[in-house]
């Protein structure tokens, strides 16, 4: 036994200032340190600079609430998302995978909306995803209330082809109004203005998680008629989830080659997700819906998702921040696995 005297270091540790230099280890900092980017990845703001390094994935802000019904602030989410999770590594202990050894990722910052003006907002929000999935670079938004999964999804099938991929939607509610209030727009109706528009169609929109007393029988018969499947959460509670997810995915890829994936935090019961807009009892627990977020990115070819309507001003203990970013985290994981995976087949990884 060695016996040191009080305040006496083991050999080789010092009390030395630790290297501060670069970016590098500021990105490397504990999370409460350094720059507020999504993952404390690096951030890129110019359009070359992201083609030139053409990552796997890139984080887009949409920090727009004026969409809103009832409680606002997501408008706050994207920054909240950068600054107050909490990661303490990227090593994922089930899949047993190093998450950027494989897939990288950057943040490209924000879709500069200008509030109350949905126009000008939406279009920032799709020329900015536009231009990552122009670039066969997966765009993560991170909102923003749900309108904005209209102009984001919206972008991804400008960039690959319009209902060339199938929408898995994560929801407490359908979001599927022919308006709120007289507001196409409306967080209530961008699954509506997405088919419609033929963006996606609508026997590949799959949604999960509806629960509650919203929207009428008017609308859920609108939904019928357009195909749209639907998975209750009374479903998932008498199924499991596992058994609704492997219908989920054949649903959504039933005549097309790829998904994008919506994920409205308030799908996750409010005593998991108080900070939303639109919290209603009843709803899927996070070790659910982590997994199953992770199944779908592991065993579908993600090309775009949005994780929305976190809204921080009502959030408590950064619960509802927490779980968003896992969300994105476990979807990241999925996303390495089958990089990975092509990595060896395509013989750059042993
Ligand atoms: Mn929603």
């Amino acid at each position: 036994m060695v016996s040191r005297a009080p305040g006496e270091l083991p050999d080789g540790v010092g009390w030395g200032a630790p290297d501060e230099t670069g970016a590098a280890a500021q990105l490397a900092a504990e999370s409460y340190m350094g720059p507020a980017t999504f993952g404390h990845r690096p951030m890129l703001t110019e359009l070359a600079d992201l083609i030139a390094r053409a990552p796997d994935a890139a984080i887009v802000g949409a920090p727009w609430d004026a969409s809103t019904t009832n409680r606002p602030g997501a408008r706050f989410g994207p920054r909240a998302l950068r600054a107050l999770t909490h990661v303490n590594g990227s090593y994922h202990l089930d899949l047993e995978i190093e998450i950027f050894d494989h897939l990288d990722l950057v943040d490209f910052g924000d879709a500069l909306v200008r509030h109350g003006l949905w126009e000008p907002s939406a279009a920032a929000i799709r020329s900015r995803v536009h231009a990552v999935a122009g670039a066969g670079i997966v765009p993560i938004v991170i909102g923003g209330d749900h309108s904005i999964t209209w102009p984001s999804a919206t972008a991804v099938a400008m960039a690959r082809g319009y209902g060339s991929f199938g929408l898995i939607h994560f929801d407490a509610h359908a979001d599927t109004a022919a308006e709120i209030d007289g507001n196409l727009a409306s967080h209530g109706t961008p699954m509506r203005r997405l088919i419609e528009s033929g963006a996606v169609r609508g026997e590949n929109f799959v949604q999960v998680g509806l629960r509650g007393y919203w929207p009428p029988a008017e609308t859920v018969a609108w939904m019928r008629e357009q195909g749209m499947r639907t998975h209750f959460m009374q479903e998932i509670w008498e199924r499991g989830a596992r058994a609704v997810l492997d219908d989920v995915i054949s649903e959504a890829l039933s005549g097309t080659d790829a998904i994008y994936l919506s994920v409205d935090i308030d799908v996750l019961d409010p005593g998991f997700a108080p900070g939303t807009g639109t919290p209603e009892p009843g709803g899927m627990a996070p070790v659910d819906l982590l997994r199953m977020v992770r199944a779908i990115a592991m065993e579908t070819p993600i090309v775009g998702m949005d994780v929305v309507e976190v809204s921080p001003p009502y959030d408590h203990a950064d619960i509802t921040v927490n779980n968003a970013h896992r969300i994105v985290w476990e979807a990241l994981a999925g996303m390495a696995y089958r990089r990975r995976a092509e990595q060896h087949q395509e013989g750059s990884i042993q």
